[in-house]
């Protein structure tokens, strides 16, 4: 490569010149930006070719990864750190008197996701490249991302997110790559086979990203699908006079890839949604199998040198289409078709709530994939066959819906959880019946993050003193922090971690008096609850818990009390009424607790809004506390709880998802453990009164339901909260009420930790020493053994 600061500031100034168009002396921020973005993608590329030609030379297996999210993040940062080219950079923009970190936060933030699922896919693409694993991500490339949140009177305001309003640097379009998806029409017998004669079609076109690993030893691709037009304009149909109907293929084009469904954890039901679901997997598959036969003449081998992996049921329309495709296309046997599919075929699961769980109607399926819900018949049917056993409660195709859930759990060879926890679930609770018919199938992949983003790239600071501490190398070894723990018994090392936390916090204060005007005292405990908004994972319990906090402040004014800073981050979905309830009950807490000079500074509630990749890796780093706290047996593992406990924030957290492995790993002295069991919910909830119950024994309970029932927090609109407080006297299907008095018994003990500042900083130092289990290195090469039987290229 051999670059230097000087052949850089050329490369820069080139793009300026000949890319961007513009002279240094008219360059604007974003234009440096871009010149900045091309000079480091250049970097990428020829890595990039030979990781291309090495697969094709030694016919390395692929992978596959459909995800309907990849939730990217600013790329700018973390292509220049794997490149190894940051320093360089960052000096070369200096002497051209650009500043890297001004460019840096110019990027807008890639969106293409809604929360955890989609952050996993893209710490997955990270690691594959990282591993030199032989990947590739398929997506849809949306004009919107997820939307853009504001607050107007504490409540949320949503807006569009227009990432490509702006020139993208990272993509390549390939308009050669492009295939034509087909929607509705019918089905017709022909010589004794059915040919599907579509009444919508649309054509799927790619965009590629490249995915460069650390330290730039291989690079993968990002392959993200945008839609076009069949015909830009029907001509027939116009001069009939039908101008609309003449517009049809645009329109579909353009709603397609329009926007990104904003809901987490919940299934909606539209018809475009499964457009998507069906666009993004029929480019995909027919991809798959072009790359296939370009270097095979046959598709008999296919599994020996495919894997698909299927990101939740959003693709599971994997399994049908490529069982059309061998059969009607390539003449296959349905049998023969059904056994490669299933080979090839792996599918993650990563929920057990019941209003995540993908079905569609039946009508709607053959409505607008006829073809296809004839294939999911004949999968039923096969696998009844097969299995005399199975019971018709488990059957695909049931009570006239399509269940997504036993679709790829049927097409797939193997079937993952995100945790050891959630994996038992799945199996026990969520597919016992199919478990029974194939016990070996259903296998645990515990999730992780990748370690360049979130510890080298958002706490530098951390970065360095661990690489002065154990040498580099642990960015690719995750499992090396370990040897930071013989000098947690050295003060002066535990100076030194807290000493990187406390500029951390520094930093942040700084940037909350920005964001939210707020005056934040950094040596307060900074107590971090960032993930959507959501009832299960409960951030109702963490305002309850804040305002008897307030309410024990304001009853004893002159006592002791360990500051605290509340802080939120997350968004809801538009249309879940009681999310958004629950976002404005933080704000109006939030105004309240912040005025209140009684409180002087010994508790504070912000609330940044549109929380987002680049406001994690802001805040991540600067938390003391970890706010994990979901009713246990609902969150599936949790990914955030791994960035933070690596950052050294301490958790306090119920035994749900990943939190359980955390805790083993950093061990349970260093966890704040509270909350009822997985199974013990299920038996407290068959108490109908539980909630009633559990708030006669907690007066700090009561009194917040009567502050907040009383309108103390909302004095314009006294009733405001009512059913929000009747429901949770009399409902609480989440067990905010049972669990409340354990949380706050657990919150004194986190009180009472932070005030010995040094028992904090091991407990702290101990977290971060303790979770390289959690890099999602880890995670991708128990796919690649496991599941699919991919070797690294490197
Ligand atoms: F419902 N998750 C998510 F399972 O972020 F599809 N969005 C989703 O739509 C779903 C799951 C789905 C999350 C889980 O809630 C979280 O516990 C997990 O850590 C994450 O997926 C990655 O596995």
């Amino acid at each position: 490569m051999n670059l230097t600061r000087e052949s850089f500031r050329n490369d820069i100034l080139h793009h300026l010149k000949f890319t961007v168009g513009k002279d240094a002396g008219h360059a604007s921020t974003y234009d440096w930006r871009l010149a900045l973005s091309f000079a480091l993608r250049d970097r990428i590329v020829e890595p990039w070719f030979a990781s291309t030609k090495d697969t094709w030379d030694h016919d390395h297996k692929r992978v596959f990864y459909l995800s309907m999210e990849f939730l990217i993040g600013r790329i700018l940062e973390d292509a220049a750190i794997n490149l190894g080219l940051k320093g360089i950079a960052a000096a070369a923009l200096m002497d051209l008197g650009q500043d890297f970190d001004t460019l840096v936060h110019d990027e807008p933030d890639a969106a293409l996701g809604n929360g955890g699922l989609g952050r996993l896919a893209a710490c997955y693409m990270e690691s594959m490249a990282t591993l030199g694993c032989p990947g590739y991500g398929y997506g849809i490339r949306y004009e919107h991302g997820l939307f853009r949140q504001r607050f107007e009177t504490g409540q949320q305001v949503e807006t569009p997110e227009d990432w490509l309003n702006q020139r993208h640097p990272w993509e390549f379009e390939r308009p050669e790559s492009n295939y034509t998806v087909r929607f509705k029409g019918h089905l017709e017998e022909r010589h004794g086979r059915t040919v599907w004669v579509p009444g919508e079609t649309v054509i799927a076109t790619a965009y590629d990203t490249p995915v460069i690993g650390w330290e730039g030893r291989w690079a993968n691709t990002l392959r993200l699908w945008g839609a076009k037009p069949t015909t830009l304009f029907d001509l027939e149909r116009f001069n009939r006079g039908d101008y609309t109907a003449a517009a049809e293929p645009e329109t579909l084009a353009r709603t397609i890839t329009r926007v990104l469904y904003p809901d987490d954890t919940t299934y909606a039901g539209k018809e475009l949604r499964l457009k998507q679901e069906y666009f993004l997997t029929s480019a995909s598959i027919k991809d798959i199998l072009r790359r296939y036969l370009e270097a095979h003449d046959d598709l008999t081998e296919l599994d020996k040198h495919v894997a698909i992996q299927m990101n939740d049921t959003h693709p599971a329309l994997a399994g049908p289409e490529l069982i059309r495709l061998l059969v009607d296309k390539y003449n296959m046997t349905f049998e023969r078709a059904m056994e490669i599919s299933q080979n090839v075929l792996g599918y993650t699961n990563h929920t057990l709530l019941p209003e995540a769980l993908e079905r569609w109607s039946t009508w709607l399926m053959g409505t607008v994939l006829p073809r296809h819900m004839q294939i999911i018949e004949m999968i039923d049917a096969a696998h009844q066959k097969a299995n005399p056993a199975r019971p018709s409660s488990v059957a695909i195709v049931r009570n006239n819906e399509v269940h997504m859930g036993e679709l790829a759990f049927v097409m797939s060879h193997k079937v993952n959880g995100v945790s050891a926890l959630h994996t038992e679930l799945v199996k026990s609770q969520l597919f016992p019946e199919l478990t029974k018919l194939h016990p070996d199938r259903v296998v645990n992949q515990t999730n992780g993050v990748t370690p360049r983003r979130w510890l080298k790239l958002a706490n530098p600071g951390l970065a360095k003193l661990v690489t002065d501490t154990i040498g580099g190398g642990w960015e690719a070894d995750l499992e090396r922090l370990s040897e930071l723990e013989p000098h947690i018994a050295d003060a002066a090392f535990r100076e030194a971690f807290m000493a990187v936390k406390r500029g951390n916090k520094v930093q942040t204060s700084n940037w909350m008096k920005k964001v939210c005007g707020l005056n934040v005292d950094p040596d307060a405990m900074f107590d971090v609850q960032v993930k959507r908004i959501h009832e299960y994972k409960r951030q109702l319990m963490n305002v309850f818990e804040t305002i008897a906090q307030w309410h024990e402040i304001k009853k004893n004014p002159e006592g002791d009390f360990v500051p605290r800073v509340k802080i939120f981050g997350g968004k809801s979905a538009p249309g879940y009424a009681v999310a958004k309830e629950i976002v404005h009950l933080i704000n109006d807490v939030g105004r309240v607790v912040n005025t209140d000079p009684d409180m002087r500074g010994r508790l504070q509630v912000i609330y940044p809004a549109n929380y987002n990749v680049t406001m994690a890796e802001q805040l991540i780093p600067a938390a003391d506390l970890s706010e994990q706290i979901s009713t246990a047996g609902k969150e599936a593992s949790g990914t955030g709880n791994m960035k933070l406990s690596l950052n050294g924030a301490l958790t306090i957290g119920t035994l749900d998802g990943a939190n359980v492995e955390i805790r083993e790993h950093v061990g349970p002295e260093n966890f704040f453990l509270f909350g009822l069991t997985a199974e013990e919910v299920l038996t407290r909830r068959k108490n109908v009164k539980h909630a009633r119950e559990a708030i006669e024994h907690s007066q700090a309970l009561k009194d917040v339901l009567q502050l907040i029932a009383e309108g103390r927090f909302s004095p314009d609109e006294r009733d405001r909260y009512h059913g929000l407080v009747d429901r949770t006297w009399n409902s609480d299907y989440f067990m905010v009420a049972s669990d409340f008095a354990d949380y706050q018994r657990a919150q004194a003990e986190v009180d009472e930790a932070f005030l010995d500042r040094d028992r904090w900083a091991r407990m702290a130092a101990i977290n971060t020493a303790r979770m390289g289990f959690f890099s999602s290195d880890r995670s991708i090469r128990g796919y690649m053994d496991d599941i699919w039987g991919a070797k690294s290229a490197l």
